[in-house]
């Protein structure tokens, strides 16, 4: 005869089941992308390694790989966050020193796509010229790069929106750079600062947007937010591999198979 589970018992089980009910609650727009039924993506990082080094767009690999880039200020924790999606303290070099990240830093996962670790923004040193250097060599990537897919731009949530944020974030979309913000370092403010700055941030740049930007919050510090953006890069290679599979079928399939691009056009109403 089956046994009836103990209150204890029965009350384990449910801790164990409650992270995939969260997961089923969360909403993703995959139904945005392709035609297919909203769909919960958990992502299983296989292997990350440490692909190169590029001092400008120039030096760069390959296009044959979807690029999801980290921007933001100095010290925001790009770097981190890299190193917690990726599931690897190390990979990428992190410093409470800001302006530690000086070149276009590539990452391999999964052997199908990049994650890319950028220079921060807003950290004047003595060499002024360097800093104006990686400056550059950031936009080029972000306006030119065709198989940069999704950026993902970092603003910390224990501030009050800062100009220089609001600024990068107009420049992003002037230029037409597809993107969501992840608000970093929950960990380190109670939650209602986070909320109260995330909205005072949303409303500054609501104006630009006829829907405003997808956002996330995260904290590289205690792994939270780790789904959610996984899940993201996880729906765009979903939708990738639909429409590399549409194109292998149609009859003008003498295209080469590149990842989608910005040429395409993103949609400011939706912004990635
Ligand atoms: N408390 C807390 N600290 C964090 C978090 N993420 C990063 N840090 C710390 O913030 C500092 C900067 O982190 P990085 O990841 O190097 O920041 P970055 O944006 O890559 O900085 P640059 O490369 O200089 O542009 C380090 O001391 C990190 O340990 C977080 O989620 N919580
Ligand atoms: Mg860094």
């Amino acid at each position: 005869m089956k046994r009836r589970p103990t209150s204890s018992r029965r009350l384990k089980r449910r801790k164990r089941r409650a992270p995939q009910a969260a997961l089923e609650n969360r909403c993703f727009r995959a139904a945005d992308l392709c035609d297919t039924p909203a769909t919960v993506f958990i992502v299983h990082i296989s292997s990350a390694i440490f692909h190169c080094s590029a001092p400008d767009l120039s030096a760069c690999p390959d296009e044959s790989l979807p690029e999801f880039a980290f921007i933001g200020r100095s010290n925001v924790g790009k770097s981190s966050l890299l190193n917690m999606l990726a599931g690897e303290q190390g990979l990428a070099r992190v410093s409470p020193r800001p302006g530690f990240t000086k070149m276009i830093n590539i990452f391999k996962m999964n052997k199908t796509w990049r994650l890319v670790d950028l220079p921060g923004y807003g950290f004047a040193t003595g060499a002024k010229k360097d800093s104006q250097r990686f400056n550059k060599a950031v936009a080029q990537y972000l306006k030119h790069r065709p198989n940069l897919c999704l950026v993902f731009a970092l603003i910390e949530s224990g501030l009050e929106p800062q100009d220089i944020d609001i600024e990068f974030i107009e420049w992003l979309a002037r230029n037409e750079v597809p993107f969501v913000l992840v608000f970093t370092k929950t960990d380190k403010v109670p939650p209602a600062t986070v909320q109260a700055n995330i909205a005072a941030f949303m409303e500054r740049i609501a104006a630009w947007f006829v829907q405003p930007p997808t956002h996330f919050t995260c904290s590289a510090e205690i792994g939270q937010g780790r789904q959610d953006l996984l899940g993201v890069i996880e729906e765009m290679m979903t939708a990738i591999k639909i429409q590399a599979k549409e194109a292998e079928n149609s009859p003008d399939n003498s295209q080469p198979k590149l990842p989608p691009t910005r040429k395409r056009g993103p949609d400011l109403n939706r912004p990635w």
